[in-house]
């Protein structure tokens, strides 16, 4: 049995992953190991790639998802899937130096921490890799902001680099929101021991080869984190969103129809008929920008094939909505409840099919 598996998620990565299975070689002298790479169904080929390096050796493992996406809940299934007692989670784009594990390893297996967290902010550390002013910026308002919500004072609480027995990870897995990519967030918040954290300086490298997937939008990760926290359970945390977002397509669905039929003077019908074409596309656009970001479409054949799927899906949400509307005031129920009741079960029956046919990779 491997003493450390390296958690690597990957989307797009292929050109990166064998170099990078070259330098944990170099790097993991005297230290049994795996590596489990956690891949997204890259379009590249990347799970491909992957298996032509385990088939010449047994510590590269492949976990092809097909169906799903996004890197925090990639990170936890890695997690479930060894046996080895400590996990480190690192990026396949060369940005972590494989060099730093055995300090981490060592620092965790002597106890000095339950949770080691290579650092961009700390002595001797760089956040050199990170493109340019703004997303330092991001970052360090980020860390402020994640100091409150754990309490863990952490001058990298961004990090997507760290190592820790493998057992604490699968105990709050079950608790984790699996949203977005704040993985160690996630973990340091949902754990209820208090888990000792050391830092260990790291060098950010800029990636290898390939393109950034996470444009990070750090306050709006932490809006959703703190809901998903706290109220996540009440009502889902994409539900919530995927809601948020009808709403504002009312508002945006007035204002056409406020134009075509009053200001332009057409039929109400064709006015309402506008108004709902565009609000459809309008909470496509919005929701494929904020509810489904971690597993966002992209490309103009992708965006395109999504935007008719999301007009089909929700023409179907709109019959049932009409349907149980019309039924419930048919039997004596108050118009304007009825008419809430058809909304909320459109609302669910869209959030359903879209979920899986839109954003799902069907
Ligand atoms: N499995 C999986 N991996 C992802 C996903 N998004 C990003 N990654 C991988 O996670 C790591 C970090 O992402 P990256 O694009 O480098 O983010 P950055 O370092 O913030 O620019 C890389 O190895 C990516 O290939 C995802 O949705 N699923
Ligand atoms: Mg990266």
């Amino acid at each position: 049995m491997p003493d450390l598996a390296i958690i690597l998620p990957t989307l797009d990565e292929r050109e990166n992953i064998g170099p990078l299975v070259d330098r944990l070689h170099g790097a993991l002298g005297g230290i049994t190991w795996e590596a489990i790479f956690v891949d997204d169904n890259s379009p590249d080929g990347t799970a491909d790639a992957a298996r032509a390096l385990a088939s010449s050796d047994p510590r590269i493992r492949v976990i092809q998802r097909i169906g799903r996406r996004g890197l925090a809940s990639a990170v936890i299934e890695g997690a479930c899937a060894t046996a080895a007692p400590y996990i480190a989670v690192m990026d396949a784009d060369h940005q972590h130096d494989p060099a730093l594990l055995p300090g981490m390893l060592e620092l965790v297996r002597t106890g000095g921490a339950d949770v080691a967290v290579a650092s961009r902010f700390v002595d001797g550390g760089d956040p050199g890799g990170l493109a340019d002013a703004r997303r330092r910026e991001g970052s360090a308002m980020a860390n402020r902001l994640a100091r409150r919500l754990t309490g863990v004072e952490l001058s990298d609480p961004m990090s997507g680099y760290f190592l820790l027995e493998t057992r604490h990870m699968r105990d709050v897995a079950p608790r984790l929101s699996g949203i977005g990519f704040k993985v160690l967030l996630d973990f340091l918040t949902a754990s209820d021991r208090s888990l000792t954290v050391r830092e260990v300086p790291l060098q950010f490298a800029p990636r290898r080869a390939g393109a950034s997937k996470l444009d990070r939008a750090v306050a709006f990760e932490f809006l959703v984190g703190l809901y998903d926290r706290h109220l996540g359970r009440l009502i889902p945390t994409r539900f919530a969103l995927f809601g948020t977002v009808g709403a504002v397509g009312v508002a945006v669905h007035m204002a056409i129809l406020a134009l075509v039929f009053l200001v332009m003077g057409s039929g109400f019908a064709l006015g309402q008929a506008v108004a709902t074409f565009g609000a459809m596309s309008f909470n496509f656009w919005l929701n494929n920008w904020l509810t489904y970001r971690d597993q966002r479409l992209v490309g103009p054949r992708a965006m395109l094939t999504g935007w008719l799927g999301f007009c089909l899906t929700c023409s179907v949400g709109a019959v049932a909505n009409v349907a149980v509307a019309s039924l419930l005031q048919a039997n004596g129920i108050f118009w304007a409840l009825a008419a809430v009741a058809g909304i909320l079960i459109g609302a669910v029956w869209n959030y359903a099919l879209s979920s899986r046919f839109v954003w799902g990779r069907f």
